[in-house]
């Protein structure tokens, strides 16, 4: 008699398995497509009707998924896309990919994670296995999905359904790592899980990094992004240490990254933007905090770069004092207000910080982003300039807060007044000229 975890296994190898992915956002959809091209029927569930009708016109609205690839296979009823859990009724594999974003409070916000895992309990049976991807602290798959899982099934993790983590690698928009090629650490809640997951997500993924615990598997990924983000607010220090002794941050990084080995380049710059890397590594330090430890790294990098917007705009206060102008009653204008260079994402982005405190100050504010044609934000709205290069012209003062490859800087640095340059977008032609303040 074939034990559960052979049936499911079998049905993986000869892609009967039938794939349910919950959430189709810039996780979900490519890992959607991914599996869908590996020859499995897939299904995904996402709760927001407006893009599961985009799909259903086979169109995509994850630029790291071609259109004509969805197309393709959603004629050929290989994909498709739902608003309702139940067909989770009849899946044998089912990926988690929702987000997981911060409450007010600076706390985990699960509450995407619980409902599918509550939708999900309505269906559980034998034989399927479930594979959660959403960033989360460690001990999320274990203390939250599994006992909402078992608790009506009956079911044994590891013998009549299998479950596991496996974190989410994706860079938007980056061609040179993709969802195929990217390793993908998955590890279980016991030994056969890791095994059962394992095997499935081989089927689509060129390399998968099998690891001893769900736990390491979430730990793996808090790693990651806890490293940047500590690099990030360690080289935001040495721009705030080399303006008070006088040198240029810039040239000492471009020195200290000429060493081949045993160091990584960051840059200094506003702030730090998007739903990872200032996100993530606080799941990490509110897990510690419940165990009466205090995570200071963390805590300290946080503390340095959620404090960089007040930074620049001392920056821009002081240059315009320079030139003994108030702050208060100059019009400034904000360059570039997405998290980072050519994407269209505003989430976390310090230019929102940046812009209210300059508005709190009394300075006239206006800003120019080619992707982001509209803000609103906190008690403030505004639209994108349309001409940078004139609206440069006309203001007391230029802010480059994000370094958008489109921007013609010669221009902005021949027609603005003065610029206060945060991400040294201007390069050499900002060394040492009078009208150009950099971080
Ligand atoms: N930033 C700096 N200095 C740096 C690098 C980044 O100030 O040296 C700022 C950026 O401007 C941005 C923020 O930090 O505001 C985050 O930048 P990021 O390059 O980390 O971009 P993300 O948030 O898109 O990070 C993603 C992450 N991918 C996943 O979590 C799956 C991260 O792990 C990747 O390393 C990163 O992309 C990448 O390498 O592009």
């Amino acid at each position: 008699m074939n034990t559960n975890q052979e049936i499911l296994q079998e049905k993986i190898r000869d892609r009967s398995a039938k794939i349910v992915i919950l959430g189709l956002g810039y996780v979900g959809l490519p890992l959607a497509t991914i599996f869908a091209e590996a020859g499995f029927n897939v299904i995904g569930v996402e709760p927001d009707s407006r893009k599961v009708e985009i799909i259903r016109r086979e169109e995509s609205y994850i630029q790291d998924v071609p259109t004509n690839t969805l197309a393709q296979l959603i004629q050929s009823g290989k994909l498709r896309a739902t608003t309702d859990f139940s067909v989770l009724a009849e899946a044998d594999a089912v990926s988690i990919c929702v987000p997981t974003p911060l409450r007010k409070t600076g706390d985990p916000d699960l509450s995407f994670i619980l409902v599918a895992t509550d939708e999900l309990a309505k269906f559980m049976h034998p034989g399927i296995v479930v594979v959660l991807e959403s960033t989360t602290y460690p001990g999320t798959t274990r203390e939250i999905l599994l006992p909402k899982l078992t608790e009506n099934s009956r079911l044994e993790v590891g013998k009549d359904f299998f479950l596991a983590f496996s974190p989410e690698r994706v860079d938007p928009g980056r061609e040179d790592w993709t969802t195929y090629n990217t390793p993908k650490v998955i590890g279980g809640i016991t030994p056969a899980c890791s095994e059962v997951a394992s095997l499935w997500y081989q089927q689509a993924l060129e390399t998968v990094v099998p690891v001893s615990s769900a736990e390491s598997a979430e730990m793996a990924k808090l790693l990651e992004n806890t490293f940047r983000m500590i690099n990030i607010g360690l080289v935001n220090e040495m721009a705030i240490m080399c303006d008070r002794l006088g040198l240029d941050v810039w040239e000492i990084i471009d020195a200290a990254a000429t060493k081949p080995f045993g160091y990584m380049k960051f840059t200094p710059g506003p702030g730090l933007g998007g739903h990872c890397i200032p996100i993530d590594p606080l799941y990490l330090s509110w897990k510690l905090r419940a165990l009466n430890y205090t995570a200071r790294f963390i805590d300290l990098a946080s503390e340095i770069n959620t404090g960089m917007p007040r930074y620049v705009v001392s920056k821009v206060q002081d240059a315009l004092n320079e030139q003994a102008r108030p702050l208060n009653g100059s019009r400034v204008l904000v360059v570039g207000a997405a998290y980072k260079p050519d994407v269209n994402d505003i989430r976390e982005s310090p230019s929102l910080d940046i812009i209210g405190l300059l508005r709190q100050k009394g300075a006239e504010v206006n800003y120019h982003d080619p992707y982001i044609p509209r803000i609103t934000h906190d008690d403030w709205s505004l639209e994108s300039v349309s001409d940078v290069i004139e609206s440069a012209r006309t203001a007391d003062c230029v802010v480059i807060v994000t370094d958008h490859t489109i921007y013609d800087y010669q221009g902005i640095l021949e027609q603005a007044p003065l610029i206060v340059d945060t991400r040294n977008a201007l390069g050499d032609a900002g060394r040492n000229n009078p009208k150009v303040v950099r971080l």
